[in-house]
């Protein structure tokens, strides 16, 4: 009998108040049911809040480097865990282990990273303009922190929301996605051995109910979003008529480039990692592929016949390369757009349908797909699919792989392959994304640079890296004024001076 899984709202594991639960089961084997979850309300929501207020009072007050070593004892139980974690991530997300291990890591790295933040969240003393006086910043909490994440990094996401949001003093809620609750109901046990108090941190399981409770929830005055574009705007739309502080995080549709003097053997395992890796459903995925025409049809049947090897099947075994979709309307949409994009006029080169056999038969899987011919305007080189489909597009200059690269609506991450060490600065320079590699495909960003992408990719912030910190805490400035007189800036200390 699969178990029934609680939400931890003000210390304790309990149901949600609905009475209503969802069903967890293994993407890669239908029939493989991990467990049932609660399907929050608004009213779960309400007791997850006033709990996180009254945690949020006792953990301000503790300070920020005994914060930081609770998050040292979070990543040294992650380490211990990351097995078991990677193998059970897998068991409910699809990925394979190395790449579910390669999760629980970043999560780790995460936590490493922000335990010295809590030895270094710094202010800034500036001199006053005025003598005898001293003026100065530093950074306080700001409250309950509302987290909302996605399915496709299960453990990792959550981390770069929680962790600084919790060394910064906030208590947290979360509410991860509906397809993989179990992984961070494991996270919230691991927060709670580590020593964390109760009350800083709230699960609440569910869907867009609960989400929007959440968001809509007057005594949550940040949130932060990984997820669609769609819901993104909504949640935006909210936040700005609250004034809430909000990060988001959404869409890709990131490019990789590959010049004619590229090493193309290096970039053939990019763009398999890059395209089918997380089997296309990383915000970062390699989705579109822009190549010179004087290595183009070289480069397509070198990358058509890698990808056609690539072996399907449940992530636990060990002869797999590629795991399935999260669900039916993921697997859905992917065979819409592959349809559409054969009806703009796009060929297809590889893949373009469900696989057969045993290995298979149980889940969400769906072929490595490859389309060619693709024109920048098709709604396949503009939409994110978030799966293994990868639309090829034909470029004659560097000029015009730029426009191309940046002629979407999102801005998350971009590719160049080239050995001209003059493109690689000028891809840097003129590629609209918040991140561009060179000669390395678009994924694999590492935990401890910022985060995140321009135009309809966010909203102007970052996770990760330092610049997440200024995110989850508000800058306080004093000044000390010990002269023992009135000193108005500005004027005593221009008085009778024209300048
Ligand atoms: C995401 O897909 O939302 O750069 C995050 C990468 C990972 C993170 C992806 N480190 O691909």
């Amino acid at each position: 009998m699969a178990k029934t899984y609680r939400n931890f709202i003000a210390g304790e594991w309990v149901d949600s108040s609905t009475g209503r639960t969802f069903e967890n089961r293994n993407p890669a084997d239908t029939s493989d049911l991990i467990g049932r979850f609660p399907e929050s309300g608004a009213r779960d929501v309400a007791a997850a809040v006033r709990s996180a207020r009254r945690g949020f009072e006792l953990w301000r007050a503790v300070p920020a480097p005994a914060r930081g070593d609770v998050l040292r004892r979070v990543g040294d139980l992650l380490v211990r865990h990351k097995e078991d974690l990677a193998r059970s991530m897998t068991r409910e997300m699809g990925k394979v282990p190395a790449e579910t291990r390669g999760d629980v890591q970043e999560g780790i790295d995460t936590a490493y990273y922000a335990a010295t933040q809590g030895r270094q969240l710094f202010g800034h003393v500036v001199p006053s303009e005025l003598r005898s006086k001293w003026a100065m910043s530093y950074r306080r909490p700001i409250g309950v922190a509302g987290l909302i994440t996605p399915f496709n990094f299960p453990l990792a996401i959550p981390t770069w929301k929680m962790f600084p949001a919790l060394v910064c003093g906030n208590a947290v809620i979360i509410k991860p996605s509906e397809d993989v609750p179990h992984t961070v109901h494991r996270l919230v046990e691991i927060l709670l051995e580590a020593g964390l108090p109760p009350e800083v941190i709230q699960l609440v399981h569910g869907g867009a109910e609960a989400g929007k409770a959440l968001v809509d929830h007057p005594d949550v005055p940040l949130i932060s979003f990984t997820g669609s574009t769609d819901t993104g705007s909504r949640i935006g739309e909210t936040c700005g008529r609250m004034h809430k502080r909000l990060s988001l995080e959404m869409g890709g549709k990131n490019a990789m480039i590959v010049m004619d003097d590229a090493d193309l053997d290096l970039a053939l395992d990019g763009v398999l990692w890059g395209a089918f890796g997380t089997t296309g459903q990383r915000c970062t995925a390699t989705s579109r592929l822009i190549v010179h025409r004087k290595v183009h049809d070289r480069f397509v049947r070198m990358v058509a016949e890698a990808a056609g090897s690539l072996r399907l099947g449940p992530g636990l075994d060990p002869s797999t390369d590629v795991g399935p979709l999260i669900h039916e309307a993921s697997r859905e949409k992917v065979e819409r757009y592959v349809e559409i994009g054969q009806e703009e006029g796009a060929e297809l080169v590889l893949g373009g349908r469900r696989p057969t056999g045993q290995r298979t038969k149980r889940g969400w899987f769906y072929r490595p797909t490859i389309l060619a011919g693709v024109k920048p305007s098709m709604r396949i080189a503009q939409e994110e699919i978030f799966g293994p489909v990868l639309a090829v597009l034909r470029v004659g200059s560097f000029d015009e792989a730029v426009r191309v690269n940046n002629g979407v609506r999102y801005g998350l991450s971009s590719a160049l392959y080239t050995r001209n060490v003059n493109l690689a600065f000028r891809a840097y320079q003129e590629l609209d994304n918040g991140i561009t590699y060179v000669n390395a495909p678009t994924i694999g960003a590492e935990a401890h640079l910022p985060f995140g992408g321009v135009k309809q990719t966010g909203n102007g912030h970052r996770e990760g890296g330092w610049e997440v910190y200024e995110f989850y805490s508000e800058t306080k400035v004093g000044y000390i004024d010990f002269s023992g007189s009135l000193q108005r800036a500005q004027i005593d200390n221009y008085a009778g001076s024209p300048t």
